[in-house]
Order: C-alpha cells, then sequence, then structure tokens
C-alpha cells in the first residue's frame, strides 16, 4: 500500500574529518563531495546533497563543511534543515566546530535532530562509552537533549540501521509543511546545464513551484518563467516545501544567478535593507556594541549589517534584545526568517536570531512606541500583529502591503481583520481591495472633513458646499481615497454632512441669501431665460444689479452649480432651458431632413450669428449630441 511520500531535509554539521561526508555516502550510496578540489583534497568546501528513499520519507540530506573557513558555506546549506544529524567522532570528541555548528543550528530554530558518534572501528568501548558522556554534557538543556545518540562506523557499517531508524522516527516528527503558502526558494546553486540552460537549486522552504509558474527572482526583481522543476534528480510536476528543488529558468543567463539570490511568488514580497529582529549573543563572545557591523546570513545569503540596539548600549554575551539591522545589500526576507550573525574580524559566529518586522524603519528617538510594537510582532497572534501594523502604519495598510509585511495567505489576512472590525482599533475602511485604518486615524480624517467642510462653508456663504474634489485636495496625500470615502460615508450616514451631486456641505445648511441677493440671483436668471440664444455678455448681466459685482458673481457662481445656467465658453453663458431647446431642435431637424447639418444651416435654423454658433456646436460636440465630421455635424 502505498502512502504519500514525506519529503524531510536532513542537514550534517560536525568538526572537520569527523566523518560527515562518509556517513552521509554510507547511508544514500552517493558521496556528496562533487568539486573536483573537494575530490582531491579530500575535505567538503561547499554544500554536498544526496538522497534516500526509505518507508515513505524522501530524505533530503545536505553535507555541509566542517572545516571553519566555510562556515559561510555551512550556514547556506543550514537553513531549511528539518533534522540534524550532528557528528561526533568517537575519536575525537567535541571540537571547535562541533560548537559552532550545534550554536547556528540552535540560533537557526532547528527542533530537532540525530547523533551519530562516528568512527567507532577507531576506539575501544570504554572511550566511546567517554565520549557518549561527553556528548550527553554537551548536549544538556538543549533542543538535542533527548536526541538519540548512535554510534557508528561508516568503514564497517556498524550502527547504521539503528541510525536510519532513529532518523525515520525524528522524520515523523517534522510537521507536515503547507504547500499552499507563497513561493520562496533561497538559491544555494546556479550553474547552466547542456540543453536545459539555466538551472538553480535550493531547499524549497515554503510553497510549491512548477514548470510554467512565473516567478520573481529577488533582490534583482526580474520576472521568470519556470521551464521544469526536479527534485532530488527527478523531474516533478511540483517541487514541495521540504524538497531538494532543481529549477530550470527561461529567459537568464546563469552568470546572473548566484547564491543568496531568492526565487519567490511573483509581485507578493519586497526587498529590504532595514530589519528589526530579535537579536541573541552567544554566551562564549564578547559584547555586542551599539554600531556594531557584523557578517549577517539568512537563508543562503550573506552580507554586513550594522547593527542599531534599540532601547540599550550592548549586548552582554549570552543576552538578547531588539535591534534594528541595516543591511549592505538588499535582500528578501519575512517575518520568522532566522539568521546568524558572525563577527567582523576575527569571523566567529557571536549570535543570531530571527526577523520580527522585515520593513522596518530607520530607528529614531523619537520613535518610542517601537519595543512594544516588536513585543507584539515577536509573542502576538495575528489579529493583535495586525492591529499593532495597521497602528504604527501612516496611511493605513492595504492587501498587497500587508501580503509583502507578513506573508500571510489572503484568507489569512481576512480573517484576522474581520475580528479586528468588530473592535474600535481598527477600521475595515474598504473591503475589495482590503484597506485598513486605525481607528485613531479614521477618527481624526473624521475630524479634519468636518472642520475643512464648516471652515469652507463660513468662509464661503454663498457657496453651496465644498467640492468633493477639493475637500479630498484639502486633507493631502496622506489620507488613501479609501479612507477618505469610507470616513464621508460614516459622516453622511450619521447626518453630520449631507453630499448633494459632487458636493459636500454640513447637514441641514442652506445659503443664506440676504433679500437682495435673492432678488439680484433671480434678475441673472431670468436675463439669461429671456434671451434664449442670444445671450448678453456676462459682464452686462451683472453691471445691471443692486449689488456689488463680487457678490454678483457668487451669485451666477450658485446658478451655474445648480446648472440653472450653463457655461457654453469662456464668455458665453445660456441658461439650462435655451440648450434644452436647441437640442430639441436638432433632433426635429434630424427627423425631417437627415443627420448632416452645416455650419450655415445651424445659423439659420437658430437665427444665431457666427459668434454663438461655433461655440455652441463645439459644445454640443462636447455633450455628443453632434459629431463634427469635415465642415458638417452629424447629429448623434
Ligand atoms: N575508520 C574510519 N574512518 C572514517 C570513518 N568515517 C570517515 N572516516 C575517514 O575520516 C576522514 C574524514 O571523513 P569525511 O567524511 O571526509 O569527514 P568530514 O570532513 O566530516 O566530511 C576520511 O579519511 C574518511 O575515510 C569511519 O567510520 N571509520
Ligand atoms: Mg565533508
Amino acid at each position: 500500500m502505498s502512502t504519500a511520500t514525506k519529503s524531510v531535509i536532513v542537514g550534517t554539521a560536525g568538526h572537520i574529518d569527523h566523518g560527515k561526508s562518509a556517513l552521509v555516502e554510507a547511508l544514500t550510496g552517493t558521496h556528496p563531495d562533487r568539486l573536483a578540489e573537494e575530490k582531491r583534497r579530500g575535505i567538503t568546501i561547499d554544500l554536498g546533497f544526496a538522497f534516500l528513499e526509505e518507508e515513505g520519507v524522501r530524505f533530503g540530506f545536505v553535507d555541509v563543511p566542517g572545516h571553519e573557513r566555510f562556515v559561510s558555506n555551512m550556514l547556506a546549506g543550514a537553513a531549511g534543515i528539518d533534522v540534524l544529524l550532528l557528528v561526533i567522532a568517537a575519536d575525537e570528541s567535541i571540537k571547535p566546530q562541533t560548537r559552532e555548528h550545534f550554536d547556528i543550528c540552535r540560533l537557526l530554530g532547528v527542533k530537532r535532530g540525530v547523533v551519530a558518534l562516528t568512527k567507532r572501528d577507531l576506539v575501544d568501548a570504554d572511550t566511546l562509552e567517554l565520549v557518549r558522556m561527553e556528548t550527553e554534557e554537551f548536549l544538556r538543556h538543549s533542543f538535542l537533549e533527548r536526541a538519540p545518540i548512535v554510534p557508528v562506523s561508516s568503514k564497517t557499517g556498524a550502527g547504521l540501521e539503528e541510525l536510519k531508524k532513529a532518523l525515520k522516527t525524528a522524520a515523523a516528527n517534522v510537521p507536515g509543511k503547507d504547500a499552499a503558502r507563497y513561493f520562496r526558494l533561497p538559491i544555494d546553486r546556479a550553474f547552466a546545464m547542456k540543453g536545459f540552460g539555466s538551472v538553480v537549486t535550493g531547499t524549497l522552504i515554503s510553497g510549491s513551484v512548477g514548470a510554467g509558474d512565473e516567478v520573481e527572482l529577488f533582490p534583482g526583481g526580474d520576472r521568470l518563467r519556470v521551464r521544469g522543476v526536479q527534485s532530488g534528480g527527478h523531474a516533478v510536476e511540483r517541487a514541495t516545501p521540504g524538497q531538494r528543488t532543481a529549477v530550470n529558468l527561461a529567459g537568464i543567463e546563469h552568470t546572473a544567478l548566484k547564491r543568496g539570490m531568492a526565487l519567490a511568488a511573483p509581485g507578493k514580497f519586497r526587498k529590504t535593507r532595514r530589519i528589526d529582529v530579535r537579536l541573541e549573543s552567544l554566551a562564549s563572545v564578547r559584547k555586542l556594541k551599539q554600531g556594531a557591523k557584523v557578517h549577517f546570513h539568512a537563508g543562503t545569503a550573506e552580507t554586513i549589517a550594522e547593527v542599531f540596539l534599540h532601547g540599550e548600549k550592548e549586548l552582554l554575551p549570552g543576552g538578547s534584545a531588539f535591534a534594528n539591522l541595516k543591511l549592505q545589500e538588499e535582500l528578501l526576507l519575512l517575518p520568522g526568517d532566522r539568521f546568524i550573525v558572525r563577527q567582523f574580524s576575527p569571523v566567529v559566529t557571536i549570535g543570531g536570531g530571527v526577523v520580527l518586522d522585515a520593513l522596518a524603519r530607520r530607528p529614531m528617538r523619537r520613535d518610542t512606541g517601537r519595543a512594544a510594537f516588536l513585543e507584539i510582532l515577536e509573542k502576538g497572534n495575528h489579529e493583535e500583529m495586525l492591529a499593532a501594523m495597521t497602528e504604527r502604519a501612516l496611511f493605513g495598510l492595504n492587501l498587497e502591503e500587508i501580503v509583502a509585511r507578513t506573508g500571510w495567505l489572503e484568507n489569512e489576512i481576512r480573517a484576522a481583520a474581520q475580528k479586528l472590525s468588530a473592535t474600535a482599533r481598527v477600521r475595515v475602511v474598504a473591503a475589495e481591495p482590503l484597506v485598513l485604518v486605525s481607528g485613531k486615524l479614521f477618527e481624526e480624517v473624521r475630524k479634519k472633513i468636518l472642520e475643512k467642510v464648516e471652515k469652507f462653508q463660513k468662509e464661503n456663504p454663498l457657496l453651496p458646499g465644498i467640492s468633493r474634489e477639493d475637500l479630498r485636495a484639502s486633507l493631502g496625500k496622506r489620507v488613501r481615497t479609501e479612507t477618505f470615502r469610507a470616513a464621508l460615508e460614516d459622516l453622511t450616514a450619521q447626518g453630520k454632512v449631507e453630499t448633494p451631486g459632487e458636493l459636500v456641505k454640513k447637514a441641514g445648511s442652506e445659503i443664506a441669501l440676504r433679500p437682495e441677493e435673492a432678488k439680484a440671483k433671480e434678475q441673472i436668471e431670468a436675463a439669461f431665460a429671456a434671451a434664449s440664444l442670444a445671450v448678453p455678455s456676462v459682464q452686462e448681466v451683472l453691471q445691471k444689479l443692486a449689488v456689488e459685482t463680487k457678490r454678483a458673481e457668487k451669485l451666477l457662481q450658485i446658478l451655474l452649480r445648480e446648472k440653472s445656467l450653463v457655461r457654453v465658453s469662456p464668455d458665453l453663458i445660456f441658461h439650462r432651458q435655451a440648450l434644452a431647446q436647441l437640442k430639441e431642435q436638432l433632433f426635429t431637424y434630424k427627423k425631417a431632413k437627415g443627420d448632416r447639418i452645416s455650419v450655415p444651416l445651424f445659423k439659420e435654423l437658430t437665427g444665431i450669428t457666427r459668434k454663438y454658433a461655433i461655440p455652441l456646436l463645439e459644445y454640443l460636440d462636447r455633450e455628443r449630441v453632434t459629431r463634427r465630421a469635415g465642415d458638417e455635424r452629424v447629429i448623434l
């Protein structure tokens, strides 16, 4: 009976010459050293890979170099390890890189493993027992405290079956990975393959990838097409998390690809140069000072980082703190990603930690809420995190931004937003696409809108209200359109403002015209109504009134806003009825004489001069009543 195969990555760790590579070969039949130089010198320089299939488990082995000079290669391999295979030679016991590799795996958050005491054929039973005790002591209070310790010999094959059994038990405890998450593959190798083109390999840490997918290359940003995918040496339809994966890419030279880059779902994430982290220092190192430069390793990437400690001047050995890291090169990082820091010089591992905010701001003294915020990012649930992020976002957050900041799936974000919308902390100002703002920001926008409307009406008593567009602009760019719209709707629903047409006004407010103004307004309208199409000039009409010109102009504005009058050209205004009649006339003409009319015929039909005819025809074109065709108009 076939069961679904589980893919599990086993990573070796341990001091040089302790038999890591030999053990991988003994277990899998594949010697992991690939490079000619490795074969010649008999040491592992770079990562090696091998596979083993055992009763429903597909083990991908990542063999790392033990030499201290190649720890950065080791680090590239350690990302994505599910099960640690800690190798300690029975004839040498614990050595410096045993400790360093072990620290690294602990800092990277590796949760389980198996210990192999190699070269048991070289020691007697007493020595083996001694090394076992030293190993138990070494692992006390660590994540490997209860891990099986298996003496083996790659030479005689002793203990190999027991070790395989221990690996299977550990593999059974590796939690299943969700292939539905966003695809992410840190690249550890890039090369060209005859007949295929560019190929990259890596441990698939999230999501899945298959032929035909579009992927984004980080940090470059290129969008690339996947031609094919292999996993464990076989072509597969889709590679899933926890698999060693080779991706054949179209449209790029292999020389443009290298270790440290990453492939990811397209358009979801942003590269970053500033991250806020929980930084942990190893107990055995010197204290870390504010502003220190360190080597930074995450995934398969490596760069230099400058450390700014939030709230502290230095990080004591064995301590931990919130820190902001400024990276020399831009990387793709997401919250939850683990990293290692190594001393700038001499290069030794001094600590590591976890990314809390991958798109962090520059540290600022006045940003006093950051520590509390990072605490929530570190310990909070999705709702608490989303609320805190929204509260710190000056403009609020939309769905895309939340995905880029968190790596959460859309349904997770919507579920958290849904729960939050019942509280006053967060306001869902748009559902599709989702936009969230803090309750506080929303209240501020509401208040500002009311203030602006009131101020406008005080300053412009003869205008019926402020235009939506002007109101929106007066709030500045910091207010998203969605926030503005929702706040306005809220105010309308509460009966605080009214929004007739394109205007916004205080609820119940009317233009307060004085008697002489009301009369003048009527006079203006009457003058244009009486003129029909042979309209007088605006000056002419306004001068005849008993109110001063400035007020008269405001009254004219009111009539235009009410659409009683229509401005056809900069200096021609017509009464609405006159224009309605004109359109009527054209339709009658069309029925009787066809849909074409020349300018002279139009003049004749309407009895007006060229001075009026041309602007009117252009107005009618704009209104889609007519369409220009050469010297004539087509009545539509
Ligand atoms: N006698 C004996 N030699 C071993 C055993 N495992 C590895 N070796 C030898 O130890 C040396 C280093 O092994 P290697 O696998 O390259 O160590 P690595 O640096 O940890 O990968 C090689 O010469 C191996 O042949 C073992 O179980 N017994
Ligand atoms: Mg080796």
